[in-house]
C-alpha cells in the first residue's frame, strides 16, 4: 500500500508502519487541497506531524507522504486510489438537445431516459456511473482505469419547471453529488443541426455563470449533438465551422475552443465512445486537472 523511499531510516519502519497504515486508510475527505495547486496541509497525530503534498498532475488522490519522527523524514506515497480516476460531469443545455442521450453515450449505458418528446423529458436531476474504463489513461507507467460520472438535468428552460427550480435543483444536485471531489466539466449541449441564432444560448449560459462562477469558461466544453444529421447533411467538422453562425463560433471562442461533435446513436460504439472521452480527458488535463464546487473542509 506504501511505498517508503528512505532507506537512511528503515530501522524505524517497524514502528511506523501501523501509524502510516491507519493514514493511508484515513478517508479521502480529510484532505482538502487540490491537485495542480502547490499547496500543502499539515495533520498532527500524536507527536508526529504529518505534510502532505498533492501530486500535481497526477490525479487529486495520489498524494505524497511525509512523516517526521525524531527529526528524521520519511517520505512514502500513497497507492490506495493510483490506479484509477474519476472525471465528474454535468451536462446543461436547453430542452430535447440530446443531454441525456449524451450521459448515455459517456457512461455506455441507458441510465438516462432518453427520447423525443413535445415536452421537457428529464424532470430532475440523476447521477450515472460508469464502470471501470480501460485503455484511455497511463500514468507512470502503468494503466489506470478511468470512471466517468455524469450528472443528467431538467433543461433550461423547461416546458414544466420555472428557471428557479431548475436552477436551485440543478445546484443542490451538484452540491449533493460532486461536493467531495468537485466537478472538473460542464458539458453545454447545443444541437449541431439547428443553427444557433443571436440570445439562444444566453440562457444556458447564465445558468452555467450562476452555477459555476466567474471561472466558468474554464470548466465548460460544448458538446454538439445530431453529429449524424449534420454530417449527412454533407458537413465535416472543419466545413461546418466555416459556416456557422457569429454566435456559434464567439461561444466556442469563449470557452476556448473546447468543443466536441458527438453522435449519440454511434456512440454506443466502444470505439466512438473512446474518441469522445480521450477529448474529454484533454480538456480536463489542460485544466490542471483543476475542480469546481469542491465543499471546503477548512
Ligand atoms: N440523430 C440523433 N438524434 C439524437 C442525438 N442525440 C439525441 N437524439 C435524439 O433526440 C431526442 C431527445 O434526446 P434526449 O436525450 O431525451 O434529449 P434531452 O436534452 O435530454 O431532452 P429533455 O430531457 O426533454 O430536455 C431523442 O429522440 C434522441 O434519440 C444525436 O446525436 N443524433
Ligand atoms: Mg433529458
Amino acid at each position: 500500500m506504501a511505498t517508503v523511499f528512505s532507506t537512511a531510516v528503515s530501522q524505524l519502519l517497524p514502528s511506523l508502519l501501523p501509524l502510516l497504515s491507519s493514514i493511508l486508510l484515513l478517508p479521502k475527505t480529510l484532505f482538502t487541497f487540490q491537485a495542480g495547486k502547490n499547496t500543502q496541509k499539515t495533520l498532527n497525530i500524536g507527536n508526529s506531524c504529518l505534510f502532505f503534498f498533492p501530486l500535481p498532475k497526477v490525479t487529486e488522490i495520489s498524494y505524497v507522504i511525509c512523516i517526521q519522527v525524531t527529526g528524521l523524514w520519511i517520505k512514502a506515497q500513497t497507492m490506495a486510489d493510483s490506479n484509477e480516476m474519476s472525471i465528474n460531469l454535468v451536462v446543461l443545455g436547453k430542452t430535447q438537445t440530446g443531454k441525456s442521450a449524451a450521459g448515455n453515450s459517456l457512461l455506455g449505458s441507458s441510465d438516462f431516459e432518453s427520447r423525443l418528446s413535445p415536452s421537457s423529458v428529464t424532470t430532475c436531476c440523476s447521477l450515472g456511473r460508469s464502470g471501470r474504463i480501460l485503455g484511455l489513461i497511463r500514468r507512470n507507467g502503468c494503466e489506470s482505469a478511468l470512471r466517468v460520472r455524469v450528472l443528467d438535468t431538467p433543461s433550461y428552460p423547461h416546458t414544466a419547471l420555472s428557471k428557479e427550480q431548475v436552477r436551485d435543483t440543478v445546484r443542490a444536485a451538484l452540491a449533493h453529488h460532486f461536493g467531495e471531489e468537485g466537478l472538473h466539466l460542464a458539458l453545454l449541449v447545443l444541437r449541431s443541426d439547428l443553427p444557433l441564432c443571436p440570445d439562444e444560448s444566453s440562457d444556458t449560459v447564465q445558468l452555467i455563470q450562476e452555477l459555476l462562477g466567474p471561472k466558468w469558461k474554464d470548466f465548460t466544453a460544448v458538446l454538439l449533438t445530431h453529429a449524424d444529421k449534420a454530417e449527412e447533411a454533407g458537413y465535416s467538422e472543419e466545413t461546418y465551422l466555416c459556416s456557422a453562425s457569429s454566435t456559434l463560433l464567439s461561444l466556442l471562442s469563449s470557452v476556448q475552443h473546447k468543443y466536441i461533435f458527438l453522435d449519440n446513436h454511434n456512440s454506443i460504439i466502444k470505439e466512438e465512445r473512446n474518441i469522445v472521452l480521450t477529448k474529454l480527458l484533454n480538456f480536463i488535463r489542460k485544466n490542471n486537472y483543476q475542480v469546481l464546487l469542491k465543499h471546503s473542509k477548512e
